[in-house]
């Protein structure tokens, strides 16, 4: 008879085979014997955050900045749902995720039980895959079907839930089916398949030559595909324009000569009417979302789409295709680069030009994010990746900060998830050791996951936090202004003192007020070891500029300042 050990013992081993070094967790009644099992294996670092939430978003933010699946941990009941935000986050996103929950005993479950509730069920429709684990004997092959899961194809996050009985079952180790690790444990690429047709290759290539208006909308898969040099070499090679959707953006360099900008509802005005007078798009790794696209009945219509998408069911969803290329997008773009002839876009190029408008938001001369953004840049001297919350700095954050480097700025886009900046930042410094990481929150996201602060002291997680405080929830405030004839009806928000808290957590905190302060801060901050904060006091109705207004197409912006009745 072989060696006896206990599921958490086997959880334990199959996490350390899919090598997994990091888990976000809480712990509670229904997973004790995971975390009792724990310190058995120091190979499992374990961060204990404040709020099952935080321990999702971290997880995703790992995932996103080291392209290795992230682990969060929790207990059954209120544990568990109190992870679903997250999991919905990193399901719109498709970032490998691997949630895993205690569940109560077998026999309880259906009764009713303290702390039970149905999480295979509510995460079903946010999930790639979840399961409950039925016997002890299941166990270890489980763990590696739902990593494979998470990982394999467009990513996405797996459930895996244990009932507590489970845990503690012993099982002889020679019959606990060898734990062997899915191919390709921890990479980021394994997994990816992708088989165009010549055919489809060869009317790409046609459609990409003949093209008089071409653009290239780059999207998130660029990034989860490492593609970013294919992606550079297809747009050098034929003089076409990049545009980058928000979770596009990083995938490439801004101060590229063909680096057009952000596409969509708060994209600018020369990139939106690019699209709209282009007559082939040639989307890389993206969903063609309604913040893309506006209205989809009035988007481009003179173009052609070729789409290139490892998600079949992406292609041709939202918007009519001319080529579908499915398949992992460096592979394709490839094949791509081998089919097309060298051409350049001058023309074109110079038509765009002439769109461009200077920049409207509507900074008067106060502390502008503009300014912020830019200090910020240089004093971080590049180097750092931006992690972003949701709301007007979160468009701030994408459209006025340079990213040169690849997949540095990491943000809930398809979700739109406030507060996941925070705990997510705590994952990226986790992926990233040595390199600033800023979470850049505005005063209501901020305090939605504030309390991972101590997360951060207690663990030594330098994040460096930056609040955009204009005393209101102010991409709801700026709808109330453009669409709700001003009226602010539960978008003024209180805050706290944020040098104070930040003092009452141990960490240095300063408050911004005006433009001679804002370098030598964000110095300071970076120069300091440990978490710091600094609040910055923006103008407190600055809007976002330009506005495709909800329903809208992408002719129509806002371009300034504008009050209806
Ligand atoms: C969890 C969650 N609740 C509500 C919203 C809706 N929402 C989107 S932006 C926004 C305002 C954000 O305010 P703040 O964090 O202060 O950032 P600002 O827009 O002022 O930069 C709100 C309430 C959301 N996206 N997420």
């Amino acid at each position: 008879m072989g060696e006896q050990l206990t599921g958490s013992q086997i959880l334990c081993q199959a996490l350390l085979e899919e090598g997994v070094e990091l888990l976000f967790g809480y712990p509670g009644g229904a997973i004790m014997p995971f975390y009792h099992a724990l310190p058995e294996y120091p190979g499992l670092r374990h961060v204990l955050v404040r709020h099952e939430q935080a321990a999702a978003h971290a997880a995703d933010g790992y995932a996103r900045a080291s392209g290795r699946p992230g682990v969060c941990v929790a207990t059954s009941g209120p544990g568990a749902t109190n992870l679903v935000t997250g999991i919905a986050t990193a399901h719109m996103d498709s970032t490998p995720l691997v949630a895993i929950t205690g569940q109560v005993p077998r026999a309880m479950i259906g009764r009713d039980a303290f702390q039970e509730t149905d999480i295979i069920g509510i995460t079903q429709p946010i999930t790639k895959h979840s399961r409950l684990v039925e016997d002890v004997e299941e166990l270890a092959d489980a763990v590696h079907e739902v990593f494979a899961v998470a990982r394999e194809g467009r990513p996405g996050p797996v459930l895996l839930d244990l009932p507590k009985d489970v845990q503690n079952q012993k099982l002889d180790v020679a019959r606990s089916g060898g734990g062997k690790a899915a191919p390709g444990a921890g990479g980021r690429r394994e997994g990816l398949v992708g088989a165009p047709t010549t055919t489809a290759l060869v009317e790409a290539a046609r459609l990409i030559g003949r093209a008089e208006r071409p653009l290239i909308m780059a999207g998130h898969g660029v990034i989860l595909s490492d593609a970013y040099v294919e992606l550079r070499a297809l747009a050098e090679r034929t003089g076409i324009p990049v545009i980058t959707t928000l979770l596009g953006i990083s995938a490439f360099p801004e101060s590229h000569p063909l680096h057009l900008g952000m596409p969509g509802m708060h994209g600018e005005v020369h990139v939106n009417r690019a699209i709209q007078e282009a007559d082939l798009i040639i989307g890389v790794g993206l969903r063609f979302d309604d913040r893309v696209t506006g209205n989809l009945a009035a988007f481009a219509r003179s173009a052609k789409v070729i789409h290139i998408e490892l998600d079949p069911s992406e292609v041709g969803k939202n918007v009519p295709v001319a080529v579908g290329l499915v398949g992992d997008a460096r592979a394709i773009l490839r094949e791509l680069l081998e089919a097309i002839e060298p051409r350049h876009c001058d023309g074109w190029r110079g038509q765009i030009a002439s769109f461009v408008r200077p920049r409207a938001d509507s900074f008067k001369g106060g502390l502008s994010p503009e300014g912020i953004l830019t200090a910020l840049e240089e004093a971080s001297a590049g180097r750092c990746t931006v992690v972003s919350d949701v709301g007007q700095h979160q468009m701030w954050v994408a459209k006025l900060f340079r990213y040169q480097r690849p997949n540095t700025h990491i943000t809930s886009g398809g979700l739109g998830t406030m507060g996941f900046a925070v705990p997510a930042a705590m994952g990226v410094v986790l992926a990233r050791p040595g390199e600033p990481v800023w979470a850049i929150s505005g005063d209501g996201g901020f305090q939605m996951n504030m309390q991972e602060i101590a997360t951060m002291v207690q663990e030594g997680i330098p994040v460096k936090m930056a609040i955009f405080n204009n005393g209101y929830l102010g991409m709801v405030r700026q709808w109330q202004q453009f669409f709700h004839g001003r009226r602010y009806s539960a978008t003024p928000i209180w805050s706290p003192d944020y040098v104070r808290l930040a003092e009452a957590y141990g960490i240095p905190g300063w408050r911004v007020e005006r433009c001679e302060q804002v370098d030598g801060l964000l110095r300071a901050a970076l120069a300091h070891e440990g978490p710091a904060l600094v609040e910055f006091l923006i103008e407190q109705e600055a809007n976002v500029f330009p506005m495709i207004p909800p329903g809208a197409s992408l002719s129509e912006p806002i371009e300034s300042e504008v009050v209806t009745a």
